[in-house]
């Protein structure tokens, strides 16, 4: 079933110069960029996203991170995109993830771990509301998806 996923490439994965390898990822996958925009986090937006995690020790050095340098918001397109990516993001805690993974091949520690993924289809679609508006998340056709992707489902 096609699927549309929200993506964070977190402050550290700018500033680590590490933006077009990880987008080249996905695209190289097949995935469709339909959302794609850097975003000066402020507080109020980080603590929506995180809000699962707000009773967490963790919580505030999180939005603490998250805020302190620009990340990139993509949102990517494509069969099962939420379990794909996930995937190819790897575990949260860097040293459990497999080489191959972004995070396997990139990260060491869990609280900078370069990227985010929705979990699930509930969190897939709040996220893509919260950090894109219905005019951002475009529609168009890609002439390689005859190649790269079966009759549409
Ligand atoms: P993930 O879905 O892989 O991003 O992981 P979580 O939603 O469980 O965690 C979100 C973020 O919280 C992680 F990316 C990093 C941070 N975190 C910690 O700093 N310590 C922890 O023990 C767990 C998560």
């Amino acid at each position: 079933m096609t699927e549309r996923t929200l993506v964070l490439i977190k402050p550290d994965g700018v500033q680590r110069l590490l933006v077009g390898r990880m987008i080249s990822r996905f695209e190289e996958r097949g995935l469709k960029i339909v959302g794609l925009k850097l975003v000066a986090v402020d507080r109020a937006l980080a603590e929506r996203h995180y809000a699962v995690h707000r009773a967490k020790p963790f919580f505030g050095g999180l939005v603490d991170f998250i805020t302190s340098s620009p990340l990139i918001a993509i949102a990517l397109e494509g069969p099962s995109a939420i379990s794909v990516v996930r995937t190819m993001v790897g575990a949260t805690r860097p040293h459990e993830a497999v080489p191959g993974t972004i995070r396997g091949d990139f990260a060491l520690e869990t609280a900078q771990n370069l990227v985010h993924a929705s979990d699930g289809a509930e969190t897939a679609a709040a996220e893509l509301a919260l950090w894109f508006s219905p005019a951002e998340l475009v529609d168009y056709e890609r002439d390689i998806d005859r190649w790269a992707l079966a009759a549409a489902d």
